[in-house]
């Protein structure tokens, strides 16, 4: 069966809902295709236990509704993944677009047919789909990475990855014997659970994270009042700031002014309740930065009793920030359970996975069961997951192949009408990606009307624009302390084989947004248009 439609959504998260809805509000016609059985996307899979959010709810929120933010009621100031969900599919129902989706359908493939300028979308389910437009709101962390440890096959007891939690039915771990690889935010976050549970938790980790503490609890009624008042000047405000929110209890002193004491003072009122990333008003600069790396370390060890746990859980290869921080008030003393174990990977590495259990270099541990929270093959992995084929044929694959490449994170030399909101070298997981949806969505739906207008049906962007948004890329993380030097997913580096390249732009969703709609303003000078 085919059809035709104006716009193809790929994904029903953030990103997916608000382009439907978009398409819909222009005078689009529109489908959508969601592997999941229901809207959420990352939140959709990620439902492990303790699952939440590290930026602020009243932050991480659709604002394009003044009603949407005024009907809404977060229970707490981070909430957890189920809540997360549950406004999300308020926000379709409320939206219409429910209708639009077809869930439990995977697009497999997407080619460019260029005598009639349209792109023909394969789906999992056997239909064909043509379109003007396609928008791949696929996210940037829905592939989860493959656990790279030998015999994960042979295991007889439960496995599971946290980034596809069963959802249809409730996960046993009391009384047993429980191992989770992997120490990112996902671990940080369900070790804590499994250890209420479990008889042991042997946590395998290879590197150490930062941990600070949330920024949970209940909602501050005068902020929420607020935010109700005037939607459209709090989401301007968004955009308007460096990371696409405004974080309460930003510092307002500056490092470079202070003395130690002072330094202290304030690092201590930020660890205390205010956002210690941002502590210092200079906190990017590099002694800035190393004041707050040494000061977490510090608070980190006083909460673990045991010397030696303490010291390996602490970070020893990254400043703070260098790859994402994770946030828990629970997960360091949960190392002070006596059934709870550390096991440093660096030290007494994985040999391999048996039918047992998991066997290092000193010991093997038997297992009944292992979660794997080892993360995702970031950015380029989902969009490799879909068979795309451009201009000439040219696959993604082949574009790609020294990472990727394109330009003001959403469009891609040689793949006319296609967008990527959430990729490579956009604000991405350095800002707030609810911010971002909306910012990138909105982009691209003023792109598609511009095109409309100026009967131009197509538009990519020039390769010369592209290399020159790599090195905006590259300049401004060079800024960032630790940006460059980390091995993280930021750069590809958690999956061997992948090549490097840093993949964040972190030049602050101001001066994106403005670049963006510059262009826009411009008649799209950084690309090129066609018909
Ligand atoms: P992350 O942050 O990529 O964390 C994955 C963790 O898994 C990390 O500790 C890895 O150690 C570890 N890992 C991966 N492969 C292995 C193997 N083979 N052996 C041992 N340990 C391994 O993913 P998350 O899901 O926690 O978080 C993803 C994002 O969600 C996060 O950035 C936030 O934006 C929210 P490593 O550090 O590579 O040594």
């Amino acid at each position: 069966m085919t059809s035709q439609v104006d716009v193809v959504v790929v994904g029903a998260g953030f990103a997916g809902i608000y382009a439907l809805w978009q398409a819909r509000q222009r005078g689009l016609s529109v489908r959508g295709f969601e592997r999941g059985s229901d809207v959420g996307g990352t939140w959709y899979w990620n439902a492990y236990p303790g699952a939440r959010c590290d930026v602020e709810s009243y932050n991480y929120a659709y604002f394009f509704d003044n009603d949407i933010v005024r009907q809404w009621n977060w229970s707490d100031a981070c909430a957890g993944q189920a809540e997360i969900q549950r406004y999300l599919r308020f926000v379709a129902e409320r939206c219409e677009v429910v209708k639009d989706i077809t869930f439990n359908t995977r697009v497999q493939a997407a080619s460019f047919d260029e005598a009639k300028g349209m792109w023909v979308v394969e789906t999992s389910n056997g239909e064909t789909v043509s379109c003007r437009y396609l928008v791949l709101a696929i996210g940037a962390l829905s592939d989860p990475k493959t656990p790279d440890i030998e015999g994960v096959a042979d295991f007889a007891g439960e496995a599971y990855f946290t980034s596809s939690w069963p959802r249809d039915r409730k996960v046993g771990l009391r009384g047993k014997r429980v191992g989770v690889i992997g120490t990112g935010s996902s671990g940080v976050q369900v070790i804590p659970e499994v250890a209420k549970v479990a008889s042991e938790v042997h946590v395998f980790q290879r590197t150490a994270n930062y941990v600070t503490p949330t920024r949970g609890g209940p909602m501050d009624p005068r902020l929420v009042a607020g935010l109700r008042e005037d939607p459209q000047a709090v989401r301007q405000a968004f955009r308007e700031s460096y990371g696409g929110h405004v974080p309460l209890g930003m510092g307002t002193e500056r490092y470079t002014e202070l003395d130690e004491a002072g330094r202290q003072r304030v690092l201590q009122e930020a660890w205390e309740g205010n956002y210690i990333a941002l502590a210092f008003r200079d906190a990017y600069l590099p002694e800035a930065n190393a004041a707050i790396s040494e000061f977490i370390r510090q608070r980190m060890r006083e909460q673990v009793n045991d010397p030696w746990t303490a010291d390996h859980l602490v970070p020893w290869d990254h400043p703070y920030g260098g790859k994402r921080p994770c946030q828990s008030d629970v997960y360091l003393q949960t190392f002070n359970q006596p059934h709870v174990r550390l096991i440093a990977l660096p030290e007494t590495p994985i040999e391999r996975v048996t039918p047992e259990g998991i066997k290092t270099s000193a010991a093997m541990i038997p297992l009944d069961v292992i979660i794997y929270a080892t993360g995702f093959d970031a950015i380029s992995g989902p969009v490799f997951a879909i068979d795309i084929k451009g201009i000439k044929g040219r696959s993604m694959r082949e574009t790609w192949a020294d990472g990727p490449l394109n330009y003001l994170g959403t469009m891609v030399h040689g793949f006319p009408n296609l967008f990527l909101p959430s990729s490579a070298m956009s604000p991405s997981v350095l800002s707030n990606m609810a911010t971002l949806a909306e910012q990138q969505v909105d982009f691209i739906f003023d792109t598609i009307e511009w095109l409309d207008e100026h009967g131009r049906p197509q538009l990519h962007p020039r390769a010369d624009a592209q290399v020159f948004w790599r090195e905006e890329t590259l300049r401004y993380a060079q800024r960032r302390p630790g940006a460059l030097t980390t091995k993280s997913w930021y750069s590809g580096a958690n999956i061997p084989g992948k090549p490097r390249m840093f993949m964040v732009y972190c030049g602050g969703f101001k001066r994106y947004n403005e670049t963006c709609y510059r262009e826009l303003a411009e008649g799209f000078p950084g690309y090129e248009l066609m018909g």
